[in-house]
């Protein structure tokens, strides 16, 4: 038996497990270039770092191993199948700009590989024991496309873009919300005013924090009633639909659809979930519910930086956000580009046109490895949120466009004169923008005249002007893109 060998026509070019497998008659599959993928199959973009001593073409014949029928050793029984046909393949391997040391292994796995509408399923193979492979130093999944055939087996979002527009009839501007801090401590009544305040001034729906569920000084019941009475007060004096995302997250399933149901028997229109924590298989379950309950789904990425922030390790968000939709969300944060949390400017447009377009081409200038189509699947709302204010909303309406939700918790119950007046401040600065770029008005070049002009009507976006004056998040992106050669 040779050194370990995962790709006929590289023989023994490695040796992280010398002696182990000698992949070279059967292994051929794991490494085919030039091979071409069918339209059928699910595509991936991994950026391998290979162990010092491991060739590239070995490190990424072993991930297609490890993540498709592979094992560390022969064994008798793949004799028993055909392994031509379950094996993924490595079909493309291109260098990584300014890198030496890593390299993206674009990799072919054939539908049979995968159940019909399991998240779980997709993922034990595509991420699963292979990122603890030891030939190789790192390995992060890019992007993935997802065959039509494979995505028609998955719900996507309850409702969508439009849907949810029509149920709150509001068009033409984004929306607006806010995070409602503290984000622990408030009792039920204290918070319920909380949003009243906020929403009365003028934005459309407010939220929960990821971590607010059934703590000891507010329990979800006491939240739930407290909060729609407020939403149902504001509405009634603004003459608008108003909402608030009742986080039904929970510790097991029955829970989660004991709070929705609640939220649904109190007529609120919207529950959120912090969908990676609670796990993909609850987040099916309960986008399932919300489709036939007709309740619109807020999704919140709690843990995501866990997977997503090292350059060269883990998932990227891209990909995190692709199954947000496939498995079915109406809204989902995904930065901000100019806030307080980590977002690389040309990905995170990119992601916001994944997250909402009926088909996407692949453009690596924005982080996009693959033609993407949705098959019908509706569009998401992206929530742009995390330490944003009022002087950035013009370059936030540049960047999203209408159809985003934009949520400053900081920035409306920061304000000095309180929510009520936060919320005013946003409210207008954001239609004040709208009217401008409408008129043909350059949102980033004059922005902030757009700003002051508007102010002049509105002693509560004076006061937020002032306030945020200097609030910048000026830092460096640790996860960049690289440039496109
Ligand atoms: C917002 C907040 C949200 C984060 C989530 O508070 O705490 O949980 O925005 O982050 P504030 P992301 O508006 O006061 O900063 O949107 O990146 O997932
Ligand atoms: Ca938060």
């Amino acid at each position: 038996m040779g050194k370990v060998n995962h790709a006929n026509n590289v023989k023994n070019s490695g040796s992280f497990a010398a002696g182990v497998r000698d992949y070279s008659e059967e292994g051929r599959h794991y490494y085919s270039p030039g091979y071409t993928p069918g339209e059928e199959e699910v595509l991936a973009a991994f950026r391998i770092t290979p162990q010092p001593g491991v060739s590239r073409e070995e490190a990424a014949a072993a991930v297609a191993a490890e993540s498709s029928s592979g094992t560390w050793t022969t064994v008798w029984s793949d004799l028993l199948t055909d392994q031509a046909r379950y094996a993924g393949r490595t079909y493309r391997i291109e260098p990584v700009p300014g890198n030496e040391d890593q390299f993206i292994a674009y990799i072919a796995y054939p539908l049979d590989l995968f159940e019909e509408g399991s998240m779980a399923n997709l993922m034990s193979s595509i991420v699963g024991n292979v990122f603890g492979f030891k030939a190789v130093r790192a390995l992060r999944l890019e992007d993935l496309r997802i065959p039509g055939v494979l995505l028609k087996t998955f719900q996507g979002p309850p409702h969508g873009i439009q849907v949810e527009r029509d149920r709150l009839n509001k068009y033409g501007r984004p929306l607006l919300g806010a995070t409602m801090k503290p984000k622990l401590g408030l009792s039920a009544k204290n918070y319920g005013r909380v949003v009243y305040e906020a929403l009365r001034g003028g934005l459309d729906l407010t939220k929960d924090d990821e971590n607010i569920t059934s703590q000891p000084f507010m329990r979800w019941y006491d939240r739930f009633s407290f909060v729609m009475e407020g939403v149902k007060k504001a509405e009634a004096e603004t003459g608008e639909r108003k909402g608030h995302y009742l986080n039904v997250t929970a510790g097991d399933m029955e829970e989660m659809y004991r709070r929705a149901e609640l939220a649904k028997k109190l007529e609120s229109p919207i529950i959120m979930v912090d969908y990676l924590t609670v796990g993909f298989t609850a987040f099916t379950s309960l986008s399932k519910w919300c489709r036939e309950n007709g309740m619109l789904l807020h999704i919140h990425r709690a843990m995501h930086a866990v997977m997503d922030r090292q350059p060269n390790h883990g998932i990227h968000w891209r990909v995190l956000a692709k199954w947000c939709r496939v498995v079915g969300g109406d809204h989902v944060h995904n930065g901000t580009v100019v806030g307080k949390l980590e977002g690389d400017r040309a990905s995170t447009i990119g992601i916001n046109d994944l997250l909402r377009e009926d088909s996407i081409k692949a453009d690596k200038s924005r982080g996009i490895y693959f033609d993407q189509d949705w098959h019908a699947m509706p569009g998401m709302f992206p929530v742009a949120s995390g330490g944003i204010h009022v002087w950035h909303i013009p370059e936030l309406l540049h960047i999203f466009g209408d159809d985003v939700i934009l949520q400053f918790g900081g920035g409306t119950l920061g304000h000095p004169w309180g929510s009520a007046a936060g919320a005013t401040a946003n409210r207008v600065a954001l239609e004040a923008s709208v009217l401008a770029r409408n008129e043909g008005r350059d949102l980033l070049a004059e922005g902030s005249e757009i700003l002051k002009e508007a102010a002049r009507f509105s002693p509560e976006l004076k006061k937020a002007l002032e306030t945020w004056q200097d609030i910048r998040f000026d830092f460096d992106t640790v996860d960049k893109l690289e440039p496109v050669q």
